[in-house]
């Protein structure tokens, strides 16, 4: 820019803005095609399991995304649920829900906002530079109104990693996973629906842990280097740890 002369210092200026509006749009828009962790059942698309945009009842009192059922017609002029024939026409758009889901999703950044947190794909999570022990972390956690990760989906796992190789290079760390109370029984700490993915490395659990053999191994850290694997560990190793809003 700089070389054309015919260009003023105040055309350039217009310029940088420009383009910093396109930078932003795009990131804005790659922020709108990520997924975003825990969708509520009802924001998602029944077909594709997506969180929805634009999203349109048919007769039939389902809602999909527009974009969805408009290819599904293109190939076949019926409710993909109950095979009835459907058109365009007889779509209607879903305005209030989609207004929830708006708003939900500014909620969901706004919370990340403020605060020593990255947000990344729905996650809002902040990995720590101190180490821990596993009770610490979870209390150091709780005291950024927050929980020790949980990684209770292949989707959450999936963005962890995606998460871990962008922006840490950590080899171990804790995460809100733990068999304390019942020996066997694995939980992941502050979910209200019990999920039983654990993705444990092979071997594992084992109630042991391979630097402290005598010790039980009540609690479960991850190794971003071992594809996020869970292992049970002795609870009062000191370890780095990812908290999550
Ligand atoms: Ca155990
Ligand atoms: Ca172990």
């Amino acid at each position: 820019m700089r070389r054309a002369r015919i260009k003023t210092e105040q055309e350039i200026d217009k310029f940088r803005k420009l383009q910093d509006k396109v930078e932003e749009l795009v990131r804005d828009k790659n922020l709108e095609e990520t997924d975003y962790g825990e969708i509520p059942e009802e924001f998602k698309d029944p077909l594709m399991d997506t969180l929805l945009d634009d999203p349109v009842i048919l007769p039939s009192g389902t809602v999909m995304e527009k974009s969805i059922i408009m290819r599904h017609l293109l190939n076949s002029q019926t409710d993909p649920f109950n095979r009835q024939p459907l058109t365009e026409d007889e779509l209607k758009p879903a305005t209030d829900l989609k207004k929830k889901i708006q708003q939900w999703k500014i909620e969901k950044r706004k919370q990340c906002d403020g605060r020593d947190f990255v947000y990344y794909d729905g996650l809002c999570v902040m990995a720590s530079t101190v180490k821990l022990n596993w009770y610490e972390a979870r209390v150091y956690c709780e005291n950024l109104d927050g929980h020790l990760l949980v990684l209770d989906s292949q989707q959450k796992l999936n963005t962890t990693k995606e998460l871990l190789q962008t922006y840490y290079q950590y080899s171990e760390l804790y995460v809100g996973a733990s068999d304390g109370l019942t020996e066997g029984e694995w939980k992941w700490v502050s979910v209200t629906t019990a999920s039983d993915f654990f993705y444990w490395l092979k071997g594992q659990p084992n109630n042991d842990d391979t630097q402290y053999p005598n010790k039980t191994a009540n609690c479960g850290a991850v190794y971003p280097n071992d594809d996020l694997k869970l292992q049970d560990e002795y609870c009062y190793q000191e370890k780095r740890f990812i908290c999550e809003m």
